[in-house]
């Protein structure tokens, strides 16, 4: 049987962002590629589920489902959702796409037309490489990021040219024995997991993605985000084996349980 991919799409209040995000899987190579979407909303306080009910009556054929967590789990929590729904439902591959339009699809096709996902745990998108493009950032954000792909570089032995985009492709094989579940529910997962898949000797690899920040609010404090960035990398350093089976949730939750709100399609049916 052909490989199934499952879109994943974390959203938190982004109504204005998400029909363009939904959009982009109309595009036809896109379309041939993936199985399934899920918008997972993390308890949006605006139209999200609005704006996603209404895509979903336009696009009756398309098979985008949307789940609700039960309890607002954070970036982190929802990516925990999601693991765990590409597992139960017998996904080979997931794809993160962030709900608030800063990042492009399209960028993975190269990946996928070469086979490349196959050859690697992760294929994590940078916005810090050769062939990357970046609009919006500030030169500080922009230098911050630079100097933070270099310690993690440093610390991990390993070329690290993003710490977590929006745009990023896991193999679920490696996902199935949970080893992220005690990882921050919080917008740091993905640095968490770049250093956790470094102490497993799970292989990562970059390609060059565009990202913008036009309309979209970005919710990462830079300070306080740095400074978790120090912390994280100071309990790696102390003992990698012994950092992946850290409890590092303020709140740890046992379920990341959801509702699914609406479904287009069959949970099965191709696209
Ligand atoms: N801030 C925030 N974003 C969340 C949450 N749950 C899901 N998300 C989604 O996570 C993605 C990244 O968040 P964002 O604030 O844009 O961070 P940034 O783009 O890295 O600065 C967006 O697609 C959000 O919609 C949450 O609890 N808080
Ligand atoms: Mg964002």
């Amino acid at each position: 049987m052909a490989e199934k991919i499952l879109v994943f799409i974390p959203a938190y209040n982004c109504e204005k962002q998400l029909p363009r995000v939904l959009n982009q899987l109309l595009d036809a190579e896109v379309q041939q590629k993936i199985q399934r979407c899920i918008v997972v909303n993390n308890r949006s306080t605006d139209g999200t589920e609005a704006a996603v009910e209404g895509w979903l009556a336009a696009h009756p054929g398309a098979p985008v489902s949307l789940l609700r967590n039960d309890e607002n789990y954070g970036l982190g929590g929802s990516h925990k959702v999601a693991f765990g729904y590409a597992v139960a439902h017998g996904y080979d591959y997931l794809v993160v796409l962030h709900g608030d339009d800063q990042g492009d699809i399209r960028d993975l096709l190269p990946l996928l037309a070469a086979g490349t996902h196959r050859q690697y745990d992760c294929c994590l998108g940078s916005r810090f490489m050769r062939g990357s493009q970046i609009g919006g950032y500030s030169p500080l954000r922009i230098a911050g990021n630079y100097g933070f792909n270099a310690l993690f570089s440093l610390v991990t032995l390993k070329k690290i040219t993003d710490l977590g985009s929006g745009l990023n492709l896991y193999k679920v094989a490696a996902l199935k024995n949970e080893f992220y579940k005690k990882f921050p529910d919080t917008l740091y997962f993905n640095d968490c997991m770049i250093l956790a898949q470094s102490a497993l000797g799970l292989t990562m690899h970059f390609f060059p993605i565009s990202w913008r920040e036009e309309d979209q609010v970005s919710n990462t404090k830079l300070t306080s985000f740095a400074l978790s960035l120090l912390k994280m990398v100071g309990q790696y350093l102390a003992g990698p084996k012994k950092f992946v089976q850290k409890e590092m949730r303020a709140k740890p939750t046992v379920g990341y349980t959801y509702t699914v709100v609406a479904q287009n399609g069959r949970e099965d049916a191709a696209i």
